[in-house]
């Protein structure tokens, strides 16, 4: 009976309508006469969600009664976007939810646009976790994503004045469709305190924490579809909420106002999102978060490993693991933990099945992000854990002392304790020497990974716990449903939508990449997508920008190393050359937009000064009527991923510029070139990677290569400043090739030598249609499946589990 009412039904037109009138009316309680567009989002959204669920339950049922080996990513953000869009592609509804709906006089696209965007992450790091979890779910893999269910997101960023202004993201004023609240499903999660040890009774110490604060974690699931399988898995995200039995202590104490404090600091725990990438601030409330999350997860891991009434020795049969940078690294401390002081295994019982379950992806190596936290401080908060820590480390460090007697120097070096005052504690050692894995995010990032941060736990653990796995974007989102028309030619041109599955089938475009047709429809469709960016921007920033014009486009988090500031004296020094022209040279000129977005960290007073800079020459420069039309400047507000899906598919070129060795891999950069855009890039990241696989001759690479680096911050260091003044021009060719040596500080010069260069390139309409086809017929590397196929084959040891039809 139970099978027979839950039995799917079939997903009619007609259906579609009735579930949509019934959340209206129920889910809702509207009338037809009170039908906004938002209300018929939320009716759609709400009739789209009960699809997930079905899917979404008999994944979970089948995945419990095979019981296989799952992967958990553990990661303090999931940058998901919105959802609606995303569910009726992957489910492969869309057409019919549009013709359903559009009858009841509703557009199916102005419903989309009605979605706030779950922004729960920053950027590079976040993002990835999402389009990570699609692959999970696309390529079949028991997986589940455990995080933060943040009440606020990232800041939303306007421009006053010039200036960045933050604004609190509190998405979830109307209630959130796509997550299923989980009341039944909580953990407590504890702090502070102390530890008592006492003489156990097989003759050992035990150790019991008595800690001060007690909170609870409640469960929200947001379903994950795969495209094309009926796979669908969760992201678990915990929300905080006070402890009853806790609050009831204080108020029996009449201490009403203390207990009601300590309701809104449990609540606290997950109102927000930190908004610093790449950068590490030391805040109490953070590790509270990164404890909080990885608690609630663990238990719930073990829950789920209990039901199999399998022995602890199995656990690393049935849970892996994957630490998203150092953020929820805690989680091995406390595994450790449980198993010694819940569950009675001894020291190196546990520590066997710690160190076969974790492994953890590095996601920078710039020194600032680098999380330490002080020792004080996770007393404080965590005393067992720190001893735990202590222990760890001694350990350790015997038997470093074993393999090297009597080289204090080497102890003190490797110890995840950095001595100073106070001490703290360097989390990606603690990583590095509790997990089987370690990897860096693209070939050159993992080798600076190997060569750089861990140089001497390679030599100590050898060469096999380090790793690559260069990093992915999800071709469902980031070309079939952000570039739909694009998407459309593919499938057309290639017969079949497999490519979606499998993106190295892109290549077969290749034999289309000199044929005028196809190229002249390729073309088209990006004309289309900058004409609706220039309606965007039309709409934010006031600027009516020539749609003809090269889209020249960096959008990514502000910050030094990424080098707007480089960009943005490029863009004037452009500028400035205009305005010495005559009419005559001025008309052949090739008409430029260039577009800036992203957010700056609150507090990054430098960074926030390189956006006030960029709008006022975007002052200038859109004023000035003799010019304005060969050179546009804008800073579209409140980078987002919505917001990259307009930009993305309506770029000509995007700059990946940061100095050689600094970002790790970049991923919008692949984003870019799958939507037939050519990257201006440093040799850095996965730029290098793409380069290989579009081949030289589409790509805009310059500057120097990272070896050559801190040669050259060290002779700057004795250098004097550069100046492009006509008169130096004899000087400054003579710089640039090599007379001097390598011309590494004078990448600026090159930055401006390659914009030239894509000038002449862009007039040539036919050769840059081919460049866009070709670079993108290459992308197959860079999908995330076949990242997600490299963690399961080479990290994870797990298969794919497609349930039964
Ligand atoms: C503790 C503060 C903090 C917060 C976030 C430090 C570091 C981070 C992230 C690890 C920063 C980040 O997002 N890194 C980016 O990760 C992407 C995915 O691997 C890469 O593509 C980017 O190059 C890298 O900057």
């Amino acid at each position: 009976r139970w099978k027979k009412l839950t039995a799917p039904k079939e997903l009619t037109e007609e259906h579609i309508q009735e579930e949509f009138v019934n959340h209206a009316t129920k889910t809702l309680a509207r009338s037809a006469f009170n039908m906004d567009d938002f209300a018929a989002y939320q009716a759609s959204a709400y009739s789209v969600r009960d699809q997930l669920i079905d899917q979404w339950n008999s994944t979970q049922m089948y995945h419990t009664t095979v019981s296989p080996k799952r992967v958990y990513y553990l990661s303090l953000e999931f940058l998901i976007g919105r959802s609606m869009d995303n569910a009726l592609l992957n489910l492969g509804i869309k057409d019919r939810y549009a013709n359903a709906i559009d009858k009841l006089g509703f557009n199916m696209e102005d419903l989309v646009e009605q979605e706030t965007d779950a922004a729960l992450g920053n950027g590079g790091l976040g993002r990835l976790a999402a389009c990570f979890m699609d692959s999970l779910a696309t390529l079949d893999y028991p997986a589940w994503g455990y995080g933060i269910r943040y009440n606020y997101g990232i800041f939303e960023q306007s421009i006053v004045d010039g200036y960045q202004t933050e604004h609190p993201d509190y998405w979830l004023t109307f209630g959130n469709p796509w997550e299923i609240q989980r009341l039944d499903i909580t953990y407590p999660v504890a702090f502070g305190g102390t530890v008592i040890r006492s003489k156990g009774a097989s003759g050992g110490f035990v150790y019991t924490w008595e800690p001060t604060e007690r909170v609870v974690a409640v469960a929200h699931d947001f379903p994950i579809p795969g495209f094309g399988t009926k796979s669908t898995i969760n992201i678990r995200l915990w929300s905080s909420k006070p402890s009853n039995e806790f609050d009831f202590a204080s108020f029996n104490a009449g201490e009403y106002e203390k207990s009601v404090k300590e309701q809104t600091d449990a609540e606290n725990i997950t109102s927000c999102l930190y908004p610093n990438d790449n950068h590490y601030i030391g805040k109490k409330l953070r590790l509270k978060q990164q404890y909080f999350f990885v608690c609630a997860t663990l238990q719930d891991i073990i829950r789920r490993f209990k039901k199999t009434g399998e022995p602890w020795s199995e656990f690393p049969k049935h849970v892996a693991i994957q630490l998203n940078d150092t953020h929820p690294t805690i989680g091995i401390v406390e595994l450790q933990r449980i198993l010694i002081d819940e569950e009675g295994l001894d020291w190196d019982g546990a520590w066997k099945i710690v160190t076969k379950v974790y492994s953890y992806t590095n996601h920078t190596v710039l020194p600032e992000a680098l999380e330490k936290w002080t020792v004080p401080l996770l007393k404080e908060l965590l005393p067992r854990h720190m001893m735990i820590i202590f222990d760890i480390n001694l350990f350790f460090l015997q038997s470093v002392e074993r393999r090297y007697p009597g080289d204090r120097e080497k102890l003190r070096r490797m110890s995840i304790i950095e001595e100073g005052v106070p001490q703290s504690v360097r989390m990606a050692y603690l990583a590095v020497v509790c997990c089987h894995t370690v990897n860096g995010v693209a070939e050159l990032h993992s080798d600076l990974v190997q060569k750089q941060l861990f140089s001497e736990f390679v030599e100590y653990f050898g060469a096999g716990r380090f790793t690559n796995v260069t990093n992915g974007v999800t071709p469902r989102r980031w070309l079939h449903q952000a570039n739909p028309r694009l998407s459309a030619l593919i499938t057309k041109t290639l017969k079949s939508q497999h490519w979606l599955k499998d993106l190295s089938e892109l290549a077969k475009l290749k034999q289309f990449a000199s044929d005028p047709e196809f190229q002249r429809k390729w073309m088209e469709i990006k004309a289309s997508n900058k004409k609706r960016l220039a309606e965007h921007i039309a709409a934010h920033c006031n600027v009516y920008v020539n749609p003809d014009a090269i889209f020249d486009v960096q959008c990514k988090r502000i910050h030094e190393y990424k080098r707007q500031f480089m960009n943005i004296l490029q863009v004037i020094h452009r500028y400035e050359e205009l305005q010495k022209m005559t009419d005559e040279v001025l008309a052949k000129q090739v008409p430029r937009v260039v577009i800036f977005a992203g957010k700056s960290a609150p507090g990054y007073y430098i960074a926030k000064m390189v956006i006030k800079l960029i709008n006022n020459a975007a002052n200038v420069i859109n004023y000035n009527l003799r010019t304005s039309k060969y050179l546009q400047l804008v800073f579209i507000p409140n980078y987002n991923v919505s917001l990259a899906e307009i930009i993305i598919p309506a770029s000509d070129i995007s700059q990946h510029i940061s100095t050689a060795g600094t970002e790790a891999s970049g991923t919008s950069n692949m984003k870019f070139v799958l939507n037939g855009g050519l990257i201006v890039g440093t040799v850095d990241g996965a730029n290098i990677e793409i380069g290989e696989e579009t081949g030289p001759e589409n790509i805009f690479l310059f500057g120097v290569l990272t070896p050559e680096v801190e040669d050259i911050r060290h002779k700057q260091t004795y250098g004097t400043g550069i100046k492009v003044d006509p008169k130096l021009d004899s000087v400054v060719e003579s710089i640039r090739d090599g007379t001097y040596g390598q011309p590494a500080i004078f990448e600026p010069l090159l930055h401006i030598d390659t914009m030239r260069k894509v000038d002449a390139c862009f007039q040539n309409k036919a050769e840059w249609a081919k460049k866009s086809i070709l670079a993108a017929a290459s992308m197959g590397k860079f999908s995330s499946d076949r990242s997600i196929n490299d963690y399961a084959k080479n990290i994870w040891h797990i298969s794919p589990l497609p349930p039964p039809e």
